[in-house]
């Protein structure tokens, strides 16, 4: 299991959130997301051998918002 944190822009409000962790919350391979607006951060789990950072990435550029992923 890969545990990652990404900073997330162009979310404004509450739903913006909710729609960033339902689109990562669809792909297969996901254990865990968690968005936090105040923060401007998501938190996810997901199987490595399922999918990689790049789809986690698309699936929020897919929602209309921009993921980064923290080193
Ligand atoms: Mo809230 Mo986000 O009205 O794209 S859903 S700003």
């Amino acid at each position: 299991m890969i545990k990652d944190t990404y900073a997330i822009e162009g979310m404004t409000c509450a739903s913006c959130a909710q729609t960033v962790e339902k689109s990562v919350n669809k792909l297969k391979g996901i254990q865990d997301v968690s968005v936090n607006l105040a923060t401007e951060k998501m938190s996810v789990s997901y199987d490595g051998a399922a999918l990689s950072g790049n789809d986690i990435e698309q699936a929020v550029e897919d929602a209309g918002y921009k993921a980064l992923k923290n080193t």
